[in-house]
């Protein structure tokens, strides 16, 4: 029998809005994998669309944290890293990396900053440039439309788009130097919503699932986290994100379905038992 994986997943905790830790804790270890958290921030809920949150900033914890578990010998087959709150994180986050990737970590990068065109309020211009040298260094980049744009410094085009567009896109952050990437929000039409694939030898594939009206949140997470729990049980990056499609349009589907305030995340819980099918597990 394979030994359990390991993987460390770095994001803040919004306490409340199901999005970053949250997701990621529960989806990658019901998928069977071990799951250690480095905690960037503490927030009493995500940012988008709730004012008044509680930001509590937890750089002076990242390397003293990550610095222990080297005094304990830790190692992870994967680091997924998603939401960094500054400048100075992306700074801790290019040092763990070069650490665990001399241990023979997976570097699994989704640069959250942005969405439909606009990066979040919360971080300043100069943030895409900086979040770039980490783009540079995943062997898993995994960006919205919004996020290549704003990594490859092109203007931001609105959906549907052409299989040359998506293709270009893959292409260019590959070049940037991501070994693969799994690009989220591709849609050719006005019924159909799912991502595209390029692996480290260039074979481009795509999934795709009828569109859900409606703008729900976290879903990146939800889709990061599933895919980060299908690649550690051996699966293709194509089945990963598949699975990872199905996983997030049932989670949203479930949600719509019950009316929720879309601000309050989707319904994933309900929907692991699929994504566990999906893996075999
Ligand atoms: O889901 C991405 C995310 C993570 N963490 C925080 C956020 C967001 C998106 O808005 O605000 C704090």
């Amino acid at each position: 029998m394979e030994s359990q994986k390991r993987v460390l997943a770095i994001h803040d905790i919004s306490a409340f809005g199901r999005c970053s830790l949250t997701v990621a804790l529960p989806i990658i270890s019901a998928a069977g994998i071990e799951t250690t958290v480095l905690p960037t921030a503490v927030l009493s809920t995500h940012t988008g669309g709730f004012s008044g949150f509680t930001y509590r900033d937890l750089s002076d914890d990242i390397m003293p944290i990550y610095e222990h578990w080297k005094t304990l010998n830790l190692t992870f087959d994967a680091l997924y890293s998603g939401f960094l709150g500054s400048i100075e994180q992306i700074d801790m986050m290019e040092r763990i990396f070069a650490h665990a990737k001399s241990h023979g970590s997976l570097l699994i990068v989704d640069p959250v900053m942005a969405d439909n065109g606009v990066l979040y309020a919360i971080f300043p211009k100069e943030f895409p440039r900086q979040m770039a040298r980490l783009a540079a260094k995943a062997d898993v980049l995994v960006p919205n439309i919004t996020e290549a744009c704003l990594l490859l410094g092109g203007e931001y085009r609105k959906p549907p788009y052409t299989k040359d567009y998506i293709e270009s896109l893959l292409r260019k952050l590959k070049e940037f130097g991501a070994k693969s990437v799994v690009l989220t929000g591709v849609a050719f039409n006005e019924s159909e919503l799912g991502a595209a694939t390029i692996t480290d030898d260039g074979k481009i594939s795509y999934c795709f699932l009828p569109l859900i009206e409606g703008y729900y949140h976290g879903t990146g997470d939800v889709f990061g986290s599933a895919l980060t729990g299908a690649l550690m049980n051996g699966k293709t990056l194509a089945e990963a994100a598949s699975a990872a499609v199905e996983f997030t349009h049932e989670s949203i589907m479930r949600t719509k379905q019950a009316g929720t305030d879309i601000r309050y995340g989707v319904n994933f819980e309900q929907s692991l038992p699929g994504l566990l099918e999906r893996l075999g597990i």
